[in-house]
């Protein structure tokens, strides 16, 4: 499980990422001159703001009067009233430059990325000297190490800086390297065509934050000085750096904290590391990224690229037809999992944690019409939901900022946010007062589909203390926003306005619209929502007399509806979509990642949706290819979702513009919307596990959506709901045996291809009942912590 090179990086998707959560690197190995670009989660423009609007609650009953009367022109025009500030932008922290004195005639030249230990390696000769580096990036220590080393005693000289797009300055402390800054005031939006694009303050008064990058060096051989210009080392024979860095946002707070000095910060990260062995410290990062990483294996069958082939060269020539690079893109979404969102970081955003940009794509933010959540859908499926928790205590703050747009923007209870946020938490709209788009800005969904994941890490895991103390509550301020923006149509049902689907216009003759009522994506999102909080509810033995409330109005919902070519209606009429392979698949959310509409429990609707989904065609940007291969997964049609990934699987150069329906990979394997979008890589990896297992519908659904492709191969350490861990074996494309563990003592019902011939437990066999004669599905009883072994009949 490799990324591997036979050259430096010449672009930034060519070069190899490690990360710990908090701290991103990218490895481009050039040999003379090497670039190891960092990042840090906290730091972004601007400060905390109020970006509500009172101007939305007075246009309120105006823009539904509009729609009311199917004068969507003014409706559209209306909803620029509505909108707020931009959100802000991810910045790049510092760039670390060794300048190797052994100048640029080289051999032998490898750069690699290992998943399992997670540490990237270059290495090369120059004459006979062999130099080899070593990078990662520790969480337990908070630094990121690289370690270089040369065959040749007394061969190793270089320079070390740190350098900044951002305003800053270098330095010197202690023997130390550094670099200090203070970030803009202000960065708008990559789209937004404006002159001053990035706005600094007086650093001495400035609200924004201030950040620091620590540089230190420890040798073997040889001597080193340290100035404002760098570290200078001169006849070592090998030497580690450690670089730690900081912002003056303080996580706990979710705002900028006078106390917080980044300075001290990053002297006192690396205080205790210096006094290690680099040995000690390596261990204890490949052990910690171990603990995680190994949870989860899959086989697909025999590689067919050979072993030293470059990444982008088995990219291009095999696609997903090596089954090899495809478990290679299964599990690199694992590990980008493990270095971009750990405990206590920020949630990963549109780049995960990294970004070389000042004004990065769409400000490398949070996208919550489905980027955001996207990135989490393989963290209870593949075995990491404590990586769950950063976006988790994300919802808590934007629950708490979205209060506050409930209450000004629409007189609502509860909480909302909106399409876009930042490490502010905005809930408001963005759109700088007019200047948006309604078609992503009027779009007051964003909290509902993320209490989704409040809810399934609970479902996932059991942990009630963890439900009643966090999860529900939000959940239930979500559904007292719900409750109280919908409201009635002329026939009686509750309907949503203004309502969007996500980015996606409709038709009626010559002009496109953005905004009407009822989008079936909002509909969908409200009814699970209220599903999960009467769910929670029960559970809990608590709020009767609100379920009620939920239930009678999830009742008079307007139903979702079926148009005119059988598909699953986006809109609340039958309106002819702007762009019928249109990237979003809004309306199919309840289908996947949701679980209101299944086969069992509406097939018709089931139906419709596949016809929606059927229509939109095999295209799209990387993140909307990865999420039909989660949806074909769910309509059990494992050979459409591998020909998804087989175009995901399409190398897309570097050197390429934005482009909306030509996803891909890049040469390092990063998704390419393009440009990267980190969303792709966790939709394919969450993709190919709903490929193998389901549990939405109250049981484990075994192998569901297996391709033809995958004849043979075995998965273990995947989760269900339920609290159970599973791993499958199958030979000619058939089930051959499940492994089972569940974390409580309790009835395990599965569905399987084919029926069990015998089930034991710690060596003794259990008794079994098929639930429906002569079927597939089945039930026995678990007890806690034992696996179980279920084999299956070879018909
Ligand atoms: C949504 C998508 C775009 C892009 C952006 C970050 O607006 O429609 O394709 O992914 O988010």
């Amino acid at each position: 499980m490799k990324i591997q090179f036979d050259k430096p990086a010449s672009y930034w998707t060519e070069a190899l990422p490690v990360g710990n959560g908090n701290l991103g690197a990218m490895i481009f190995g050039g040999v003379e001159q090497e670039r190891i670009q960092l990042n840090e989660d906290t730091l972004w423009s601007g400060a905390a703001k109020d970006g509500n609007h009172p101007q939305a609650k007075e246009t309120l009953q105006a823009i539904r009067d509009s729609i009311a009367r199917e004068d969507y022109a003014t409706a559209d025009q209306l909803g620029k009233q509505m909108m707020g500030p931009y959100t802000q932008s991810y910045l790049p922290c510092a760039d670390l430059l060794l300048t190797m004195e052994h100048g640029n005639r080289f051999g032998s030249y490898s750069r690699s990325l290992e998943l399992a230990e997670g540490i990237a390696r270059v290495a090369y000769t120059v004459g006979g000297a062999e130099y080899k580096r070593e990078i990662f990036a520790s969480h337990p220590d908070q630094v990121v190490v690289i370690r270089l080393e040369c065959s040749e005693p007394g061969m190793l000289s270089f320079r070390a800086r740190l350098t900044s797009v951002l305003r800053s300055a270098s330095g010197v402390s202690g023997g130390q390297h550094t670099i200090a800054g203070t970030a803009p005031e202000q960065v708008w939006p990559s789209y937004c065509n404006v002159s001053n694009p990035i706005q600094y303050g007086d650093p001495s008064t400035s609200s924004a934050l201030q950040f620091h990058g620590r540089l230190a060096a420890v040798l073997e051989g040889g001597v080193m000085s340290a100035t404002h210009d760098g570290i200078q080392v001169e006849g070592a024979t090998s030497a580690v750096l450690y670089f730690s860095a900081a912002t003056s946002f303080d996580p706990a707070l979710g705002a900028a904290s006078d106390i917080r000095k980044p300075g001290a910060l990053t002297a006192a990260t690396l205080k205790p590391v210096l006094e290690k062995e680099y040995t000690d410290v390596r261990q204890a990062h490949i052990e910690d990224h171990g603990q995680l990483y190994h949870r989860v294996t899959l086989r697909l069958g025999e590689s067919k690229a050979p072993a030293d082939m470059t990444t982008d060269r088995r990219i291009a020539q095999y696609g997903a037809n090596d089954p090899g690079l495809v478990e290679l893109l299964f599990h690199y979404g694992r590990y980008l999992m493990i270095a971009s969102s750990r405990p206590g970081t920020q949630p990963a955003n549109l780049q995960g944690i990294w970004n070389e940009e000042t004004r990065a794509p769409w400000s490398s933010n949070y996208t919550l019409n489905i980027n955001a959540e996207m990135n989490y859908w393989a963290a209870e499926t593949c075995n990491m939901a404590e990586l769950h928790e950063p976006l988790l205590s994300f919802i808590e703050r934007l629950a708490e900022n979205g209060r506050e747009t409930a209450r000004v923007n629409y007189g609502a209870r509860g909480w909302v946010a909106h399409h876009n946020s930042d490490l502010w938490a905005q809930t408001a709209p963005v759109g700088d007062y007019g200047d948006g788009d309604p078609v992503w800005a009027l779009w007051p969904m964003g909290g509902v589909w993320l209490t989704q994941h409040l809810w399934e890490h609970y479902a996932f895991g059991g942990d009630e203390v963890y439900l009643r103390e966090r999860a529900y509550p939000l959940m239930k301020e979500a559904a007292l926003f719900c409750l109280d923006w919908l409201y009635e149509d002329a026939e009686g049902h509750l309907i949503t306005g203004p309502s969007t689907s996500p980015e996606q216009r409709f038709r009626i003759g010559d002009a496109c619209y953005a905004v009407s009522a009822a989008a079936t994506m909002d509909l969908s999102l409200i009814a699970e929502l209220f599903d999960n909080c009467m769910a929670a509810a029960e559970k809990l033995e608590v709020d009767e007399v609100f379920c009620a409330e939920l239930a009678a109005a999830k009742r008079r919902l307007l139903p979702l509806q079926i148009g005119e070519h059988g598909q699953l209606q986006e809109w609340y009429k039958d309106f002819e979509d702007e762009d019928i392979h249109h990237r979003h698949v809004s309306h199919l959310v309840g289908i996947y990642p949701g679980r209101l509409i299944s086969e069992a429990s509406n097939p018709e609707l089931f139906q419709a949706g596949q016809v929606s989904l059927d229509r939109r065609g095999d295209g799209g940007t990387g993140w909307s290819l990865g999420w039909k291969i989660g949806l074909w997964a769910r309509f059990k049609d494992g050979s459409r979702a591998e020909r998804l990934i087989g175009n995901l699987l399409t190398l897309v150069p570097s050197e390429g513009a934005l482009g909306r329906n030509g996803g891909g990979v890049y040469a390092n394997l990063f998704d390419a919307h393009p440009p990267f979008q980190i969303d792709g890589n966790f939709a394919a990896t969450a993709g190919i596990a709903e490929m193998l297992l389901q549990s939405h519908q109250g049981f484990l659904d075994l192998l569901p959506a297996l391709p033809d492709k995958w004849m043979d191969g075995e998965v273990s350490g995947l989760r269900a709901r339920g609290g159970y861990e599973v791993g499958l074996s199958w030979s000619g494309g058939r089930l051959e045996q499940a492994w089972i563990r569940s974390s409580r003592a309790q009835e395990v019902r599965c569905a399987a291809g084919r029926s069990p011939i015998r089930i034991s437990g710690e060596g003794r066999e259990v008794e079994f009942e098929r639930m429906v004669a002569g079927n597939s599905l089945f039930a026995f009883r678990a007890e806690a912590m034992v696996p179980y072994i279920i084999e299956f009949s070879k018909h």
